[in-house]
């Protein structure tokens, strides 16, 4: 059922990069933007797959290379609920990319894609089932090209509807995914298609409803609030965002900087998250001089968040991925005890091994709160956090995170607000809170709104912030090595199980340390060997760390 001569033609047209190798990894496929037509076209393809297979439902492709340089580009496919794409399908991504990149012959790629076909029993002429694709972009100069890869056969070989988006952030699309699916379920035909509008309406009217039921005079606990684009998408969605009518700040609390989104050679340049967080300074366009002020940068496409702020001796302090989990849990925690609900819903936090000793050890000593380790990458967060907590805090140290709640959080909140003198302010808190959280994916703007709303209603200013608990001084070394693949973890990556014997020889460093951790893994999305350290003593971190190197080199 398919028009071989018309995707025979797209094919040659289109597929012009050869013989290059790379992988589908946690963050889709990333490499440097002149060399991903051919995997471009090959996923625009998969998803079609895949929204066949799920009997037509919207599924999500973003265009987007994130916090990395300007001259790289990638693609990543997002589930119908906004999730990442099925582990199982990756391998698949995978298949059909190499077989576009290495056939001689239209043919051998067609023979695989039937494989493909035939393998997941996809129905091609199934008359009453057009598949359904979200199309959205980040700001990169190379994304308007890699979008006609993506989608050249969506409509002209596969009958597809394509939605596209236009610019937006990562979050934005997994969100309007997902919205574009529950209208369809809902029959809301009318409405079907979400649109950016629906994202922007439905936060700002969150964030309101919270703030007015505090009452807090329309002001946010900071005099003000610098956020730093990283001269990527975010800076024109924030603009629309904050420009909602009804939005209750006053416009001169905020401030947006590095928003030359349109500066193609500025994306990520000297600022965004990854920056401050790698460098532990002010980006670029910032000077340390309001000491009262609250920072926040993003990355490139606006899925990662960390804040900062300048003390009175103008020194610098990061408010990173683990302390924006800890006040979440600090809050949360609080207004799960007010609402009497401690014992029927379970909070919990969620990190990885890169989070600090101490966040760690604040989540459990003073807050009480459950707090598990899973391995790096989004995806085991988020199924942690969705699989064993009514309120799933994750963030990754590096600012990606987000809050899952249970079905049954949303149907306790109800019934006890049903209840005859249910209005209580911590169950009107816990009910607006869930709203303003994007909970298909980590979201810089929704989860900036939410640090704001929290800060506000607790009164802290970032200072109070941090004094909850001090990081160990740490250290993330990277290491080339001739082959990353020989270095395999156990215990979620904490644990070195090859090469055989060095695990018990950076045991013997660690211990020589008081307050010592450390771990050595692969990086998934570097061709690199990392390597981190903490201990208690600053004056020993870099001999700490440099005997540990000094084994994986
Ligand atoms: P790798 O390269 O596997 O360490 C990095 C980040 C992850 C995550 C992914 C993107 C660190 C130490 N690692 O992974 O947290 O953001 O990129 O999916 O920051
Ligand atoms: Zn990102």
């Amino acid at each position: 059922k398919i028009d071989y001569e018309q995707l025979r033609k797209l094919y040659d047209e289109t597929c012009r990069t050869k013989n290059v190798q790379y992988s589908y990894g946690t963050a889709g496929f990333r490499t440097l933007a002149k060399d991903l037509d051919t995997v471009m076209f090959t996923t625009g393809i998969l998803a079609v797959l895949r929204s066949l297979k799920l009997q037509g439902q919207y599924v999500g492709v973003m265009i987007t290379a994130s916090h990395n340089p300007y001259q790289d580009n990638g693609v990543k496919i997002v589930e119908p609920d906004g999730s990442m794409l099925l582990a199982s399908w990756e391998p698949y991504a995978m298949q059909l990319a190499n077989a576009a990149l290495f056939a001689t012959h239209f043919e051998e790629f067609y023979a695989e894609l039937v494989k493909l076909i035939e393998l997941e029993k996809i129905d091609l002429g199934a008359s009453n089932v057009a598949p359904h694709i979200v199309v959205g972009r980040d700001s990169r100069e190379s994304s308007p090209y890699l979008l006609r890869c993506l989608t050249s056969t969506m409509a002209s070989v596969f009958h597809a509807r394509v939605l596209d988006l236009g610019c937006v952030t990562t979050p934005q699309l997994h969100y309007i995914t997902d919205l574009s699916n529950r209208r369809e379920r809902e029959g809301d035909s009318a409405l079907a298609a979400a649109t950016e509008q629906d994202y922007y309406s439905f936060f700002i009217g969150a964030f309101n409803e919270l703030f007015t039921t505090y009452d807090m005079e329309k002001r946010l606990s900071v005099p003000k609030l610098f956020i730093d684009t990283a001269n990527g998408i975010g800076g024109p969605q924030l603009k629309k965002l904050l420009a909602s009518k009804d939005w209750v700040v006053p416009s001169d609390q905020i401030e947006i900087i590095n928003d030359k989104s349109d500066v193609p050679k500025l994306l990520n340049s000297e600022c965004g998250a990854d920056y401050v967080k790698t460098n532990q300074r002010l980006p670029k366009g910032l000077s340390p001089s309001s000491f009262e002020s609250l920072y926040c940068s993003f990355d490139g496409d606006a899925d990662r968040v960390v804040f900062y702020y300048v003390d009175s001796e103008l020194k610098f302090h990061l408010l990173d991925g683990d302390k924006i989990s800890t006040l979440f849990a600090k809050f949360l925690s609080k207004q799960l005890e007010m609402a009497n609900l401690e014992r029927s819903l379970k909070i919990g936090v969620v990190q990885t091994a890169y989070a600090n000793g101490s966040s760690t050890a604040y989540i459990k000593d003073t807050l009480h709160c459950p707090v598990s380790c899973t391995k790096t990458g989004v995806k085991h967060l988020h199924h942690e956090a969705a699989t064993q907590y009514d309120i799933g805090i994750y963030f990754e140290a590096n600012g990606h995170g987000t809050i899952i709640f249970s079905e049954k959080f949303h149907q306790t909140i109800e019934s006890e607000l049903s209840k005859p003198n249910g209005h209580t302010l911590a169950l009107k808190t816990l009910s607006c809170f869930a709203k303003l959280i994007n909970q298909t994916v980590g979201d810089a703007m929704s989860d900036m709104l939410a640090v704001l709303a929290t800060l506000a209603i607790l009164k802290m200013a970032p200072m109070n912030w941090d004094e909850e608990y001090k990081d160990l001084p740490n250290k993330l070394v990277k290491c080339i090595v001739p082959d990353r693949s020989i270095f395999q973890t156990t215990d979620q990556e904490r644990k070195l199980q090859n090469p055989v014997g060095l695990q018990s020889k950076i045991d013997s460093v660690i211990a020589k340390y008081p307050m010592g951790r450390s771990f050595v893994r692969a990086s998934g999305t570097e061709d690199a060997v990392r390597v981190y350290a903490e201990c208690q003593d600053m004056s020993k971190l870099d001999q700490f760390c440099n005997e540990i190197v000094g084994y994986v080199k």
